[in-house]
């Protein structure tokens, strides 16, 4: 199947605004007193490299700061439950600030803010402004795709062992939604078309972010069809198309962490986003009482948050010297702010 999902430029004209990280906005007056924090994983902590990052971070910053606690509610993949439980969360009236993180959670929390007009919320991988209950700071997604694409591209007409002639690449996805579609299909398919424009897609769905038996299933299929290198975002899923690539001599691209020990040779790229980092610098900010709220933030590769984890041993391992100093020159564009992808009005 094949797809396009480069949006018009009209819609990449009309973009949002790439501000600096906590930009002056309604700022809370300073907290002297504890801080307690409740979060929220929409989904499971373990095998979703944004989530660990989220929980690690926090964890951390609670070891370092007694006057700060943080507790852990996993919500699962029963995605219907989560307003209920996050509702739960604030009806205890033990967390003033409730974290979380993935492009739906605002939506998910707005009857819950509107039943607990004191309660706050702090989401990361989210963009909602303008509401004085919420503070967002969300990743330029284009870029995180581009990053995989244009090494897919590069990937797919190399001369490395599991590469063959087809100009065929494939990504597979737990699920879509507008972040997904708007941000990061169209950023992967404008990297690898920035390599040779008749490259196609090979894309399909899972439906869900556990089922890794399905996702295997989808990646055999695209291999048999032609597809040498696979993006993978699919949470623990994931696991299945690294498992299918493994077996077949094929290449696999991931998200959000570096997961290059997953299976050392088969993934051949992994495009960060830096949520310790992000997480880090927003608990900082709750415990000075200074959180932006009623603003949204977005954060990119110039900003150091979208990234490519070029600096592991296991990428140099798996990718040819040539590939590399191709995405170098790309990495570094995007790091310098050279290259600058907008990201669409949502
Ligand atoms: N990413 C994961 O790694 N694991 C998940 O379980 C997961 N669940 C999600 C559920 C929804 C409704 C949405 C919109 C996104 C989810 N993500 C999940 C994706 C994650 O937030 C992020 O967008 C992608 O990983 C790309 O950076």
């Amino acid at each position: 199947m094949k797809r396009s999902f480069l949006a018009p430029a009209a819609a990449l004209l009309c973009a949002v605004a790439v501000g600096p990280l906590f930009a002056a906005g309604a700022k809370e007056s300073g907290t002297k007193g504890p801080v307690s924090l409740g979060i929220f994983v929409p989904g499971v902590t373990a095998g979703s490299p944004l989530y660990e990052q989220m929980v690690g971070a926090a964890k951390k910053a609670a070891a370092a700061n007694p006057k700060l606690s943080v507790k852990v509610v996993e919500g699962g993949f029963d995605q219907s439950k989560w307003t209920d439980q996050v509702m739960s969360m604030a009806a205890t009236g033990e967390y003033a600030y409730i974290l979380t993180s993935n492009p739906s959670m605002p939506t998910v929390s707005l009857d819950v803010a509107k039943a607990y007009p004191k309660q706050r919320f702090l989401f990361t991988d989210a963009y909602y402004p303008d509401n004085p209950q919420f503070y967002t700071v969300m990743y330029n997604q284009v870029e995180q795709g581009y990053l995989d694409g244009y090494l897919a591209g590069l990937v797919t007409t190399s001369a490395m062992k599991g590469a063959n002639p087809d100009l065929k690449v494939g990504a597979i996805v737990a699920q879509e939604y507008p972040a997904l579609t708007k941000e990061i299909m169209p950023g992967f398919q404008q990297g690898f078309q920035a390599v040779n424009p008749g490259i196609t897609l090979d894309y399909r769905v899972v439906g869900n972010w556990y089922d890794a038996n399905k996702a295997a299933d989808l990646a055999n299929s695209m291999i048999d069809a032609g597809a040498d290198v696979i993006l993978a975002i699919a949470g623990g899923a994931g696991q299945g198309v690294i498992s299918a690539a493994q077996a077949r001599g094929k290449y696999v691209l991931l998200f959000d962490s570096d997961q290059y020990q997953l299976a050392p040779g088969t993934i051949v790229g992994c495009a960060i986003l830096r949520e310790e980092k992000l997480v880090t610098e927003i608990l900082a900010k709750v415990v000075a009482g200074t959180v932006p709220f009623g603003t949204a933030d977005v954060v990119d590769a110039r900003s150091g948050y979208v990234d490519f984890a070029d600096d592991d041993p296991l990428y140099a391992g798996a990718v040819p010297a040539d590939v590399r100093a191709k995405m170098d020159g790309i990495v570094k564009k995007l790091r310098t702010g050279a290259l600058a992808l907008p990201v669409p009005q949502m």
